[in-house]
């Protein structure tokens, strides 16, 4: 009787966390599971003779003092690999030459982990080993049984070797790199270096905390009911045996597929939660890949197309400090230019100066950057070498690089502050931000001019703008007639933006373009919010007390009422243009716009939804009403699909809204 109950539970558990952590797929709550798992384990305390290898309470084993090396069955090769289209041409050539027809090949994202060996006897798993060199690895069954999308016992009793790759996902990593920071422990550098880490423990409980994964890609049958023919075929198998493998394969019939499937990933993989560097093209044919054989290091019938890299390591030329609108002071890596995920970088971001601190970043060193949200790069850490010891630590400069007043620290902010308001660099940056693209979007007037404007005392402050004639432009250097023309009447279209606009454009501190954009849904004319208290403020959905009290205190400064005077009387409306034109055909519509728009940008699309009462959210759920899908649209039109949402391309969503082009 206990055994049967012992039995249904390791069923129903082993079960339950195949759908999850193999098909993605969860079946039951944690909490749910966690009392199944309880149960079992109370069972098997007390009946240890009932417990099976593949028992979920069997992953975790005990210490062991090192790793042993072992030799592979079969050895693991490495793979060929090229950054460039043209060498995968060329690739695909010698192999068509030989067969004299077309030959099918197989696209796999190339997980950025670590390659491993598993061995299972009669379905149970075994013996499971780093790559090591291919022909030696190290053995660490014990850490491995702790990765649950890795089986310990499969769907049929088959002897079989698979390879796979380990992975933790970049979540994960990112979470584990926060507790790690919190408890003052050393930060892994990416995903794969925790990946490597958390394999690498002698205490596998250590491991089985860590959530790592493993993607499966290739089978080495011994015994088994079927003989695949092809690798597509394979791939299949193995997932059939219980094993996780990637969705995101294809079968082409050639090259020009594959560079497709490259080119596809080469964006999308972004989108991913693990981290990818390429594509590995490989014939489907298993008869012609025994043709093509072998090198003396890798297979001829595989290869691997790179993608550019998003970490790479050069030398720190210089800290610049960059001063921004509220004042705070960012240091800005100069460095010696290299080519990082396909474009040249020749600064980054290094935050603030707690963090080179942390980094203990010093004027010379070797640094290693990578792109950040994979757009803007930064600087992760210094490379290890015998210089960093030679160089003066960085000091931290105590006064205003730009009007040398001291910096000041501001409480509850990392940053260091300029808090002088005449500070010309501070003016510059607010002026800068004025024009900007999320305020009232002058394109014409960049921040070469600006400078130049604000040089010659021409302008100081936002209102000056608007008291410049076509003239004072053209005493610039190199701007001419036309030119000048287009700023000025850039400026003057300026005058008509959405209240919202001028809101943000104002850089109160912590009030963007989000924010702004609340208050000017209750607060309609700037008159509201010069009578705005701070109750009523704090009152508007979103707006917490902190902002309540800045935007109150900014709307009763005398000299900032003195500028909005002067704003008027250049001619300022005020109105909320968009509760003038705001209609309400969208209302309790929720859109979610992704990939690239032909004929807007996204933020102007979504201008539009809101002036005609719908809502934009920036993640598809059940609750999204329509999803707007422009060019290379990624994950979240999968999503929408997956979802049932209605999707609409761009010249759908023209006609729902009435405004056909
Ligand atoms: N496929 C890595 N090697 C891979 C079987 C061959 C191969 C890889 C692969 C040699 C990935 C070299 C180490 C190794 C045998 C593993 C993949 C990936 N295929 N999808 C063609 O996603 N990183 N790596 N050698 N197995």
């Amino acid at each position: 009787m206990t055994k049967e109950r012992i039995d249904f539970l390791r069923n129903e558990l082993n079960k339950y966390a195949y759908n999850y952590y193999v098909m993605d797929n969860p079946l039951i709550s944690d909490f749910e599971y966690d009392n199944l798992y309880k149960e079992l384990e109370q069972l098997e305390k007390e009946f240890p003779e009932c417990i099976t290898p593949d028992s979920p309470t069997q992953r975790v084993g005990g210490i062991s003092t090192g790793f042993e090396e072992i030799r592979h069955k079969y050895r693991l090769y490495s793979l060929d690999n090229t950054y460039s289209y043209d060498e995968l041409y060329k690739w695909y050539e010698k192999i068509t030459k030989e067969f004299g027809e077309n030959v099918e090949l197989v696209c796999e994202l190339k997980i950025d982990g670590l390659a491993i060996a598993l061995r299972y006897e009669n379905g149970y798993f075994v013996k499971g080993a780093t790559r090591g060199d291919g022909i030696v690895g190290e053995e660490i069954t014990q850490n491995l049984r702790t990765v649950k999308a890795i089986p310990l016992k499969l769907f049929e009793d088959v002897d079989v070797e698979v390879r796979g790759e380990i992975y933790m996902p970049k979540t994960s990593f990112e979470k584990l790199n926060e507790e790690n920071l919190m408890n003052e422990e050393k930060l892994f550098a990416n995903p794969r270096n925790a990946a490597a880490g958390s394999l690498r423990q002698l205490d596998s409980s250590i491991t089985a905390k860590r959530d790592l994964s493993m993607f499966t890609y290739t089978p080495i049958i011994e015994r088994a009911s079927i003989k695949p023919t092809t690798h597509w075929e394979g791939i299949q198998y193995v997932k059939q045996l219980g094993f996780k493998i990637n969705p995101n394969i294809r079968l082409v019939r050639d090259i020009e597929g594959a560079i497709n499937f490259c080119r596809e990933w080469e964006t999308r993989r972004f989108d991913l939660d693990y981290a990818t560097d390429g594509v590995v093209i490989k014939v489907n044919n298993l008869d012609y890949q025994n043709e093509l054989g072998y090198t003396s290091r890798a297979p001829k019938w595989a290869t691997a197309f790179k993608f550019p890299p998003e970490e790479i390591s050069t030398v720190l030329e210089d800290i610049e400090l960059g001063i921004g609108k509220t004042g705070a002071v960012t240091p800005v890596a100069v460095l010696t230019p290299v080519n990082l995920a396909g474009s040249v970088v020749g600064r980054a971001s290094l935050h603030n100066f707690e963090e080179i601190k942390r980094l203990d970043v010093r004027i010379g060193d070797r640094v290693l950057i990578k792109k950040a949200a994979e757009i803007i790069p930064k600087v992760i850490k210094v490379v290890d070498s015998q210089e960093h010891e030679h160089l003066p630590v960085y000091k931290v400069r105590e006064d205003c690089p730009s009007c040398h007043l001291p910096l000041r620290e501001v409480e509850g902010e990392v940053n260091l502050y300029c808090l002088n308001p005449l500070c010309p660099a501070v003016l510059k940056a607010k002026l800068e931000y004025w024009v900007s693209k999320e305020a009232m979007d002058i394109d014409s007037v960049g921040p070469s001019v600006i400078s130049k404007l604000y040089d010659l005392e021409l302008v100081k402050s936002p209102i000056d703008f608007y008291k410049l004639s076509i003239l004072d432009f053209m005493r610039l250097d190199s701007v001419k007639e036309k030119s000048a023309t287009n700023m000025y009447n850039a400026i003057q279209t300026s005058k008509t933006k959405p209240l919202s606009r001028f809101i943000t454009a104002l850089s109160i501190r912590h009030v963007g373009k989000e924010t702004a954009e609340l208050l000017t849904e209750e607060l309609l004319t700037l008159e509201d919010f010069m009578n705005a208290d701070i109750e009523k403020l704090a009152n508007i959905e979103g707006i917490g007390d902190k902002i309540a009290r800045n935007v109150y205190e900014f709307f009763h400064n005398e000299h900032n009422l003195k500028m909005f005077e002067e704003f008027k009387q250049v001619g300022f409306k005020f109105e909320s243009s968009v509760a003038q034109t705001k209609t309400n055909e969208l209302a309790g519509k929720t859109f979610v716009l992704t990939g690239t728009l032909q004929s807007m940008t996204r933020d102007e699309a979504s201008d539009i939804i809101k002036s005609k009462g719908g809502k934009t959210s920036s993640s598809v759920s059940k609750k999204t009403s329509f999803v707007i899908a422009g060019e290379n649209a990624g994950s979240k039109l999968e999503k929408a699909q997956d979802l049932g949402v209605i999707i609409l391309n761009e010249n759908e969503f023209f006609k729902m809204i009435g405004e056909e082009i």
